[in-house]
């Protein structure tokens, strides 16, 4: 087992509807450790580069301005195996298909909003870490 870190979003409709401290029980609960934090509200920019590999998708206009209709918080992950954790934690990208007892389940309405965000890998990890958090802002936990 391996000590991974991801990145999650909790996006605008659960921020809206007051779902955050739940959804980071849900992690914390799990084992999972909150190592960086914060709330944006994201430009058009932001949201369109985050989502690049899904420009050419018929939704990706819709996806973008949900991403940009209000707050959302952004957190860095870690645990073990955080990256498929936390996509168990999430469950399948349409409510309509999670599990029961999953975020998704639990916290969204409809596929295009969809109450969170996690990379799907090690490598998209990285790279959606970088693009919110520099170095000096994750806090590995000492204790
Ligand atoms: O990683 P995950 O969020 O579970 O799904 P992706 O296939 O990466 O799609 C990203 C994002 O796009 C999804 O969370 C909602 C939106 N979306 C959509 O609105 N309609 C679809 N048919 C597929 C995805
Ligand atoms: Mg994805």
């Amino acid at each position: 087992m391996a000590i991974e870190r991801t990145f999650s979003i909790i996006k605008p409709d659960a921020v809206a509807k007051n779902h955050i401290g739940a959804i980071y029980n849900r992690f914390e609960s799990a084992g999972l450790k909150i190592i960086a934090s914060k709330m944006v509200h994201l430009s058009k920019e932001q949201a369109e580069g985050f989502y690049a590999e899904h420009s050419e998708r018929p939704f990706f206009g819709a996806l973008v301005e949900f991403m940009t209709s209000g707050p959302i918080m952004v957190q860095v992950l870690e645990g073990e195996n955080a990256v498929l954790a936390n996509r168990e934690i999430m469950g399948a990208t349409n409510p309509a298909e999670a599990a029961r007892g999953t975020l998704r389940a639990d916290y969204a309405n409809s596929i295009d909003e969809n109450a969170v965000h996690g990379s799907d890998a090690l490598t998209s990890a990285e790279r959606e870490i970088a693009y919110f958090f520099s170095a000096e802002e994750l806090c590995p936990r000492t204790r």
